[in-house]
């Protein structure tokens, strides 16, 4: 095989999970804009994930989020979704909207919802095991908003306890992608705060607990690719939630304000999938890319094809550096030469490439154009009629 060969066979087996809450109507804590079209029920969120996939080929999954996502028969849902040609994939319980967690839900000082809260997590394993999930994706929102309000290390004790409880009755298959957030909705302190964190936590754990970086979940300025290279060299990342941000937990669509911060990450990722050490390595090839979006003001199935397009567009960039010259340039101490390499894959036009792994994969040359032309919005809006879901 080519060199070209080798990067068209690559991309073509990228796997990007889109998410349920990432079809219907979110917004800010100020108003939730409502556009035409947007799904009633998980059915509807499942049929247009499957036309994301139908369209781009690379997103055969679709993550649920509980309760938001909450149905009677959960296998009879799997089986809805591999009739349309996708798979559910990671389960993400909700630990953030009862009245019950205003003080915290794992971390609470009050047994009984501490128990409520690793019960519901139970009911999410449960949910994994009828629909073939081999994920749970936990987000923890707990933490202080003001000084002396909770004690730091009880807390941690009780994180610990209830996270092991879920971990514990993972099916065999399983593993748990524990995720950090450094603000919001907490204001004074957040309990996983940081990867730093959310790592030790899942090494107390076990093996089968990875951090999840959401490349929102990050105060200005710091260096995510330095982060997600620190973690796949001890083999702990295990997934990510994908958007982008300008200031804050954004949730914007993936590649709008930085695509060179994705592109960096995605180069991190590709030289860790070809590691020398098999344990690097193999964590790095079954990492979950999941999407963490919110649609605020756009149309929700174009902004995910645009999410899906730039994590090809970033990964083909990725693919072009020539890791081996921009070693020897690293080792020769040639800093502008080491830049040049990296920059000038980034500069690449990859359309191109992707237009071959898309004809590969028999989908659409420029997924967004076919969407488009296909009537899909419009038969939804036409057919959509009623209350759109939402949180
Ligand atoms: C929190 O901001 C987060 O990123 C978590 O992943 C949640 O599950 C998700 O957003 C949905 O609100
Ligand atoms: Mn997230």
């Amino acid at each position: 095989m080519t060199d070209a060969e080798h990067i068209v066979d690559r991309l073509s087996r990228q796997h990007i999970e889109t998410q349920s809450w990432g079809y219907v109507s979110t917004g800010t804590r100020f108003k939730v804009y409502n556009t035409p079209g947007t799904p009633r029920d998980v059915h509807e969120k499942i049929d247009d994930a499957a036309l994301v996939h139908r369209l781009t080929g690379v997103a055969p999954t679709v993550a649920l989020h509980i309760p938001w996502d909450r149905v009677d028969d959960y296998a009879a849902l799997a089986g809805y979704a591999q009739e349309q040609g996708v798979r559910i994939g990671s389960i993400s319980p909700n630990l953030f909207q009862d009245d019950a967690y205003r003080l915290g839900s794992l971390t609470s000082e009050d047994a009984a919802v501490r128990k409520q809260a690793t019960a519901h997590v139970r009911e999410c394993v449960d949910i994994m095991t009828a629909v073939g999930s081999d994920r749970l994706s936990m987000w923890i929102a707990d933490g202080t908003n003001y000084p002396g309000q909770g004690s730091f290390r009880r807390r941690r004790r009780h994180l610990e306890d209830g996270l092991r409880d879920a971990y514990e009755a993972l099916p065999g298959h399983a593993e748990m992608i524990l995720e950090y957030k450094f603000f919001e909705p907490a204001f004074y302190h957040t309990d996983i705060a940081d990867w730093g964190q959310s790592l030790t936590l899942c090494e107390a754990l076990g093996e089968r607990a990875r951090v999840l970086v959401d490349i929102g979940h990050h105060a200005l300025g710091v260096n995510i690719e330095h982060i997600v290279a620190t973690l796949l060299d001890r083999g702990r990342l295990g997934g990510f939630d994908l958007n982008s941000k300008k200031y804050g937990d954004d949730d914007l669509f993936v590649g709008a304000i930085n695509p060179q911060e994705t592109f960096l990450i995605a180069l991190e990722l590709v030289s860790a999938e070809d590691d020398a050490d098999a344990a690097v390595s193999a964590a790095a090839r079954s990492i979950l890319y999941k999407i963490d979006q919110c649609a605020m003001i756009e149309d929700k199935i174009p902004a995910m094809i645009r999410s899906v397009t730039a994590m090809q567009t970033a990964f083909a960039k990725a693919l072009l550096v020539d890791r081996d010259a921009l070693d020897r340039r690293r080792v020769e101490g040639d800093v502008v030469g080491a830049n040049e390499i990296v920059n000038d894959a980034f500069e690449t036009d990859v359309r191109p490439l992707l237009a071959r792994v898309r004809d590969r994969l028999g989908v659409p040359a420029d997924p967004l154009a076919a969407y488009r032309e296909s009537g899909e919005q419009e038969r939804r809006n036409a057919e959509r009629v009623g209350t759109p879901a939402g949180w």
